[in-house]
This record gives C-alpha cells, sequence and structure tokens, in this order.
C-alpha cells in the first residue's frame, strides 16, 4: 500500500480557533475539527491513519492518547508560543515536529505585563471599583506604591522577560533577572536562584516557560522573600507558581499584592482573591489583541502549509 502523500492528508484542529485561522485552514486543507465530530474517538479509529498533523493551542496541546491515535502524523503546529501541553521529546522520537508562535505575541505580553505591574502597584483596579461604588465622596483613596525607580526582578529572561525588561528600563528600573543559565548578550544583573531573586526585587515578573522544570518555582521560600512590600506579576502559567502558597501569603498579608494573567485550572480562580484588593486577577489575555492574535493566527497557518507543501516547519520549538 503506497503512503497517502502529505500534502493530501487531513489537517485536524483539536478545537475551534480563531476564525481567520480556521477559515484559512478550511480552505486550503482538508481539514476536520476534531471537537465539532459527533463522536471523536469513533473518528479517531476510523480516520486517524489519514491525519498528517495537528493544529492545536497551549492550553490543549496533544495528549499522549491523540498522538497515539495517529500513525501518520508529521506535525503539531500550536497556535500560541507555550507547547508546555505537548509531550516534545515523544513526538520528536516518532518524528513528528513540533511549532509554535514566537515572537509575533512578545509586544503584546511584555504591554500588559507592564500595564498588569502598574494597575497592581498604584492599585487602578480597585480605585476603579471604589469610585464606581461611591466611595469617593466619604474620603479619599487610600495611598499606594510608586513604580518608577524600583527593583525588577524577571523570572525567565526570554523573549517577553526581556521586552518586559526593555520597557521598565524607561520607568527608571534596575533589573536583575534569574533564568536557568545567563543570557549572554543582557546586561542586566544575573542572581542564581528564584528565592535571591525575589529577596533582591520590589516585583517579580514571572516570564519563564511551563512545564515539569519550572512548577512551583514561585515557592512558599521564594514569596517569603519577596516579602510583605513586594509585588508578584505572572504572564507565564500558572504552575509556575505555588497557587496554593501564593493565595495564603496575599489573604495573611504576607506579600503586598499579585497582578495574575494565568492560573492553575483556568477558567477557575481561587474563591479567597476575588475578594482582594491586592490582586489584579485578568483572564488570560496577555496576547489577546486583534493584532496580534490574527499575527499569531498567521504564522501558524504558514508553519501548517510549509509542512504540508515542504514536509518542514518554519518556527520549530527548540530541541531542550
Ligand atoms: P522564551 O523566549 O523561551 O523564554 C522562556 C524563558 O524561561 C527563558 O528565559 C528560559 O531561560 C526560562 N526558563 C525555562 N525554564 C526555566 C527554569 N527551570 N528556571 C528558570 N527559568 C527558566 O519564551 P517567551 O516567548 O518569552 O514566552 C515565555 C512564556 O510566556 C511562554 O512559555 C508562555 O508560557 C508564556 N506566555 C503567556 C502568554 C499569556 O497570554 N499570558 C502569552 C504568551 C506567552 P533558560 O532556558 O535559560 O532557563
Ligand atoms: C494564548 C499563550 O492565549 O502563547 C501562549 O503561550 O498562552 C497565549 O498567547 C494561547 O496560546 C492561545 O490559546
Amino acid at each position: 500500500m503506497t503512503a497517502t502523500p502529505t500534502s493530501e492528508g487531513i489537517v485536524l484542529q483539536t478545537i475551534p480557533l480563531l476564525p481567520s485561522l480556521t477559515a484559512s485552514l478550511a480552505a486550503n486543507h482538508r481539514t476536520v475539527v476534531l471537537s465539532e465530530q459527533d463522536d471523536p474517538a469513533a473518528f479517531l479509529a476510523e480516520r486517524g491513519a489519514e491525519v498528517v498533523a495537528v493544529v492545536t493551542t497551549a492550553r490543549i496541546g496533544v495528549s499522549h492518547e491523540l498522538m497515539d491515535a495517529l500513525p501518520n502524523l508529521g506535525a503539531i503546529v500550536h497556535f500560541g508560543v507555550g507547547y508546555e501541553t505537548t509531550d516534545v521529546a515523544r513526538a520528536r522520537s516518532r518524528g513528528i515536529d513540533v511549532s509554535n508562535t514566537p515572537d509575533v505575541l512578545t509586544d503584546c505580553v511584555a504591554d500588559l505585563a507592564v500595564g498588569a505591574l502598574i494597575d497592581v502597584m498604584r492599585k487602578l483596579s480597585a480605585a476603579d471599583r471604589y469610585v464606581r461604588r461611591g466611595d469617593w465622596k466619604p474620603g479619599a483613596y487610600p495611598l499606594t506604591t510608586k513604580v518608577s525607580g524600583k527593583r525588577i526582578g524577571i523570572l525567565g529572561l526570554g523573549r517577553i522577560g526581556q521586552a518586559v525588561a526593555r520597557r521598565l528600563t524607561g520607568f527608571d528600573a534596575e533589573i536583575v533577572y534569574h533564568s536557568r543559565r545567563p543570557v549572554a548578550e543582557a546586561s542586566y544583573r544575573y542572581v542564581d536562584s528564584a528565592t535571591t531573586l525575589a529577596a533582591e526585587s520590589d516585583v517579580v515578573v514571572v516570564t519563564a516557560a511551563g512545564g515539569a522544570s519550572t512548577r512551583g518555582l514561585v515557592s512558599e521560600e521564594v514569596l517569603t522573600a519577596l516579602g510583605p512590600q513586594g509585588f508578584l506579576v505572572n504572564v507565564a502559567r500558572g504552575s509556575v507558581v505555588d497557587e496554593p502558597a501564593l493565595v495564603a501569603a496575599l489573604v495573611a498579608g504576607r506579600i503586598a499584592g499579585a497582578a495574575l494573567d494565568v492560573f492553575v485550572d483556568e477558567p477557575n480562580v481561587p474563591a479567597e482573591l476575588l475578594g482582594l484588593d491586592s490582586v489584579v486577577l485578568l483572564p488570560h489575555i496577555a496576547s489577546g489583541t486583534t493584532e496580534t492574535r490574527e499575527a499569531m493566527g498567521d504564522l501558524a497557518f504558514r508553519n501548517l502549509h510549509h509542512f504540508m507543501a515542504e514536509g518542514t516547519l518554519l518556527t520549530p520549538v527548540p530541541t531542550s
């Protein structure tokens, strides 16, 4: 039996994605949206061998079970820069290549991190609620914390971390960072642990990749080192922070505040945080602008299209 040429194989889209990406996939390839099948398991049993590529998001990736149901899979294309929900080593051991959408979202994620940092330190969202509640008439809003000139710790000085650092130098910040290794081209001060980073920072901004190696990296010890005057901003992944420890520290006032775009069990947010004005809660929106999501969709599509035509991806994820 001759194998189906890649260009004629099925492109399996795990869930509905950005409408323009979904439309491009449908218009240019034999695309099936798995979550829209009446019986996804039956579809995989009957047609799984025809699937040559999967398009998915960091939120769900490609599970072991799905990978196993696709014996002729050649590429996994992620809409998003994170890909920790896909076992890349396992994919590569089967000759499956994996791509993501780096760079095109860096500006928006860094913009949001800085916005969230200012929000939590100056209590913008809380002050907005104060005005709406009619509390301004009985009394002036309490004083908050100055942003400019602070010591900012970047946890994970990658593309987004560096973009956050560049922006905050405009606020006369002193930047210190921690990753597993120093970044050769960075002039900021490197420290060798997350705990030291927190101890030497007024604010820690988390921009490290998700996955097993960073799970719980912001531990109770790190939060203790950050201390009662310290703030945490997380635009990376909920898993990078020990969420129960963070909730306990915020409730007890053992850190000053947190701005969180990501959570361990999205879209569920720990109930204890909902009433705290020391916390800014965002629904994983850091890349969520029209311009950036379209650029992500375009890059995801170009990866898929290149794979179907040439057998290779344009922005494969690095080999770790
Ligand atoms: P990147 O360039 O690959 O940067 C990742 C950084 O994490 C690197 O500096 C890396 O440095 C560091 N890192 C990895 N493992 C580490 C560990 N065990 N300890 C300390 N540092 C570690 O990726 P990026 O494009 O900046 O994106 C970063 C992350 O942001 C993504 O992976 C994603 O999870 C998240 N993100 C969130 C949103 C959102 O909507 N909130 C949007 C886009 C991205 P070393 O390898 O040297 O340790
Ligand atoms: C997106 C993200 O919200 O790129 C990432 O890793 O977390 C975000 O840009 C997500 O990937 C889109 O589903």
